[in-house]
């Protein structure tokens, strides 16, 4: 039979846990370029375009195919984006152990409240492996690693957000049906993912996804809240509560079990 209880919280990472985009991969990916002589520099304008591609291989990649017209690339070209990838995590995890990227508001709340509830929790997302690790130990807590059950990341499946595969795979390792999960996303790209998987998901904007197509999502908010801090609901209803608490997830994911049109996961 179909298990239709709230069994499992599913985590985007980048722009959902905390914004990490601008002030960190952007600044980390200049660094790398940098430090291998390229006299490329993205800009906050130019990154939010960038942002379309997931997965920062592929988009120095893109970069390279539509926006540099004069550069032609070396015979080895793959060689060279895998070490501007390389140091390009070093450089961001670097930020991230120096305390520069803090947690967006409600998201240590809420994960301990699940934590208390006895939630499962897991990560899916395109970024490396390692920034996700560094991400929850100097932003969360030393031993926050050890909270999530699965982290889903990076090159573990060849077809990156916005395909629904790393939520696919993570529903397989968990063993568990869309139906029994509830996601957070930050992006359009991370909304298709989810959805087309199957997960009811709420999103939390930042500056660089407010203005995106954000239809079939549970709701669309400014961010978690806090109490005494209410989110603003740019979309959709939060039942309840002014900030997203348990219960409001528990809420909406309820109400997106009500609206499916079958039972299928
Ligand atoms: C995040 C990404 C990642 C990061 C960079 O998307 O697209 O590529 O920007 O990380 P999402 P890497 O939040 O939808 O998962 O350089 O490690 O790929
Ligand atoms: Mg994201």
């Amino acid at each position: 039979m179909e298990n239709h209880t709230l069994s499992a919280l599913l985590f985007d990472v980048d722009g959902t846990l905390a914004d990490t985009e601008r002030d960190g991969h952007r600044i980390a990916f200049n660094a790398a370029f940098q430090e291998h002589g390229l006299d490329w520099n993205w800009d906050v304008a130019l990154y939010g375009k960038l942002l379309e591609v997931t997965g920062g291989k592929e988009r120095i990649r893109h970069f390279v195919d539509h926006f540099l017209p004069d550069y032609a690339p070396p015979k080895d070209f793959s060689d060279l984006v895998t070490l501007l990838h390389r140091s390009k995590t070093r450089h961001y995890t670097h930020l991230l152990e120096h305390g520069r990227i803090p947690l967006r508001p409600g998201v240590a709340r809420l994960l301990d409240e699940a934590r208390a509830a006895g939630l499962r929790l897991a990560i899916a997302t395109t970024t490396t492996p390692e920034n996700v690790t560094a991400l929850l130990r100097y932003s969360l807590s030393d031993n926050a690693e050890n909270w999530f059950e699965l982290i889903a990341a990076g090159d573990i499946v060849p077809a990156k957000k916005p395909a629904p595969d790393i939520y696919l795979w993570t529903l397989q390792r968990m063993n568990l049906p869309a139906t029994a999960c509830f996601a957070f996303e930050d992006s359009a790209n991370g909304l298709r993912s989810s959805l087309g998987a199957g997960i009811s998901t709420l999103v939390t904007v930042n500056d660089y996804t407010r203005d995106q197509d954000f239809s079939g999502a549970s709701a669309v908010v400014s961010d978690l809240g806090e109490p005494g801090r209410p989110v603003a609901v740019l979309d959709g209803r939060l039942p309840g509560q002014e900030h997203v608490t348990l219960e409001t997830v528990r809420a909406l994911h309820e109400a997106a079990q009500r609206v499916r049109p079958s039972n299928k996961t």
